[in-house]
């Protein structure tokens, strides 16, 4: 059993990596993270080699230590050679059935959802959380669609037991209707990554989704 697994039952802010759109770099934004209390990071690298992105991945999970999940965006391969606590992978990536037989029981395998049918599915195949998106609409990643709104949080999360982390154009003024709206935790990328302390916007995040959780 992997005792990070735990964590899972923790999320508040989850940090996924941009190196396109940071400020001072990936590794300085998971140290950052962390520190002010993140426990889970996601390495979402598309833009370099395989060789530089073990190397980095190998530096995140030290970063990250005891205290956060380390998952690898995507990349199955990446996320073995450096002994990673799983993978997110989206519907158009790895199938989850192939990348737990890969990965093993043990191993953290969050699926991208986008509405209660696929988010049913990814439950049934053994998923151990749902990214669910876009909330709002994004210009981090293109291809992402219109959002589907803070509303569309809760017929998910009352579907599926397993944790709901909402993405997707999530600002410190939207983040509250996330969390209102259902969701377990939430990414924030550009709200985080393209600031100047990563360290306060993401202390800033886990404040306020506390505070909105304690609305509940
Ligand atoms: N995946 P920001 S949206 C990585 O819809 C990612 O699946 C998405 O960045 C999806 O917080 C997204 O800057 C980017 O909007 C989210």
């Amino acid at each position: 059993m992997n005792d990070k697994r735990s964590l899972l039952d923790e999320i508040n802010f989850y940090l996924v990596t941009d190196s396109g759109l940071s400020r001072k770099g990936t590794l300085s934004d998971v140290e950052k993270a962390v520190a002010a209390g993140c426990r889970i990071i996601q390495y979402r690298e598309k833009s370099i080699s395989t060789k530089a992105m073990i190397l980095e991945a190998a530096r995140i999970k030290e970063i990250c230590g005891n205290k956060a999940i380390f998952l690898v965006n995507d990349r199955v391969d990446v996320a073995l050679a450096v002994d990673a606590d799983g993978v997110h992978i989206g519907q158009d990536d790895m199938p989850i059935d192939i990348a737990r037989e890969i990965l093993g029981p043990d191993k953290i395998i969050g699926l991208t959802v986008h509405n209660v049918e696929e988010a049913l599915e990814a439950e049934r195949m053994d998923a151990d959380y749902v990214g669910l998106s876009p909330i709002f609409n994004t210009s981090t990643k293109m291809d992402a669609g219109n959002g589907i709104g803070p509303e569309s949080i809760r017929p998910v999360k009352d579907a599926i037991k397993i944790p709901v982390v909402a993405i997707g154009g999530i600002n410190k003024k939207n983040c509250e209707s996330v969390i209102l709206g259902g969701a377990d935790s939430l990414v924030a990328i550009s709200a985080v990554v393209c600031g100047d302390d990563v360290e306060k916007e993401t202390r800033d995040f886990i404040d306020l989704i506390n505070r909105s959780k304690s609305l509940r």
